[in-house]
């Protein structure tokens, strides 16, 4: 079945399953496909992993500078026994092997150290920095050993030059970025891991701008001499000792999914963390755990006024949660704004950034709503209620609204039942008139 016509079917079905003019049920398919169209939901935001190897990696040589060993099975990080550094050179495809657009979550790196000064005596800090400049891997090949490394042949990386013999380095030995992206202590012969967040920000940056993805360089703090590490190569005969970089992403399909918590209308609250349902003439006016309907707006972070999106009729369940899917084109930061029909209109304390995965929000302190605008009540905070005419604050022309209904025993899902009960009464005036007493009104950025 094309996806338009499940849509629509769904669409059918939970239109008459809202509308209970019928002793309507959904059919077992209704059923199936509301369950398919919910995991089609959740797998809208899923969670990859994957292992890649590197497109290339190289050893640069502070004693012999026109050294090399591109085609090398090992490559050298750490200071010799001469206290000359030798660096690591490493470099992933990751725009090659990640879906453009995808959200970072975890990169390790995983080297094998397959020799090590004095047996591993002196345990060493490895540090990674990103590097800033392209480098090259020619065919240089210094063996098993790979001390002194092999002459240089075109497009090696040597100290003095980033590809041998034309250009060089801005800075010779390797132009990386000061700060260290990652840092683990190696001693003795084994695998070693390298995860930090700073290797999350390098590869984000590496899968959203290729252009400037050159890597990685190894180096120790070269401090001390007899420190250096040999490390098993992309060239190994061994694959399972090749350096291996796990990343882990999630794609948003085109949606960003925004959880709302803690959403607690003041009159429908039940004093007890949960709220009631909203009634209408014959009963509960939603069916399930829908307790009443909100609209959710996002405003422009910087110029409140600008509304960048609205999802309307967002059901709002009896725990006060909200969820909806929000496309990802906004992907920049918004003031998530919480309207209800006859509560104060509430806004988050700042805007909030979208764009880097699923979003969770909830009016769970003062500290949360603009202006600190909730009411407390016994450690939860309420989105305050009696504002039956939406225009931002509570007070007589709301009273007037209850009086008129109450005189004409209105009873059904109105605004002016402010308690959610289905009956307009003196119980939605008292609310009122206290926020009214309080002059309470909204509070907007
Ligand atoms: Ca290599
Ligand atoms: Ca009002
Ligand atoms: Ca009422």
């Amino acid at each position: 079945m094309k996806l338009r016509h499940l849509l629509s079917r769904i669409s059918m079905e939970i239109r008459l399953f809202i509308s209970m003019k019928t002793s309507y049920r959904p059919s077992r398919v209704a059923i199936l496909l509301l369950l398919m169209i919910h995991g089609f939901t959740w797998n809208a935001y899923a969670q990859s992993t994957v292992t890649i190897y590197p497109s290339k990696d190289n050893t640069i040589y502070a004693d012999n500078q026109s050294n090399s060993n591109g085609a090398g099975e090992v490559f050298l990080g750490g200071n010799n026994g001469n206290s000359f550094a030798n660096r690591g050179l490493i470099a992933f495809d990751i725009a090659g092997n990640i879906p453009a657009g995808a959200i970072i979550t975890d990169v390790t790196l995983r080297l094998h150290c397959s020799n090590a000064a004095q047996g591993g005596a002196n345990p060493t800090d490895f540090e990674l920095h990103q590097l800033l400049e392209d480098w090259g891997e020619g065919s240089s090949n210094a063996g098993n050993h790979a001390g002194p490394g092999a002459a240089a042949t075109t497009g090696d990386a040597t100290w003095l030059n980033n590809f041998f013999d034309g250009t060089f380095w801005t800075t010779p030995g390797g132009t990386y970025q000061s700060t260290a992206s990652a840092v683990t202590t190696v001693g003795g012969v084994e695998s070693y891991s390298w995860s930090a967040s700073g290797m999350i920000t390098d590869v984000q940056a590496w899968l959203d701008q290729p252009a400037a993805n050159f890597g990685w360089i190894l180096k120790s703090t070269e401090a001390n001499s007899y420190e250096g590490r040999r490390f098993d190569s992309r060239e190994n005969h061994t694959q399972e000792f090749w350096p291996a970089l796990t990343i882990g992403y999630t794609e948003s399909n085109g949606f960003t999914p925004l959880s709302l918590f803690s959403i607690f209308p003041q009159g429908l609250y039940n004093g007890n963390g949960g709220l009631n349902k909203a009634k209408d003439a014959s009963g509960n006016h939603f069916p399930g755990n829908i307790a009443d309907q909100v609209t959710i707006e996002l405003h422009n972070g910087s110029n409140y006024s600008n509304t960048v999106y609205t999802a309307s009729n967002v059901d709002l369940d009896v725990t006060g949660s909200a969820q909806i899917q929000v496309p990802s084109v906004y992907n920049g930061s918004y003031y998530i704004t919480i309207i209800h029909r006859n509560s104060i209109t509430t806004v988050s304390v700042n805007p909030v950034s979208f764009g880097s995965g699923p979003v969770s929000f909830g009016f769970d302190s003062p500290a949360k709503a603009f202006g600190g605008n909730l009411l407390a009540d016994n450690g939860n905070y309420l989105i305050y209620g009696g504002d039956i005419s939406r225009d931002g604050v509570v007070d007589g022309s709301d009273m007037a609204d209850i009086d008129n209904a109450s005189t004409g025993l209105q009873i059904g899902y109105y605004p002016e039942d402010v308690n959610g009960d289905g009956i307009v009464d003196g119980s939605d005036m008292a609310i009122v008139d206290n926020n009214s007493t309080g002059l309470i009104h909204f509070i907007l950025p």
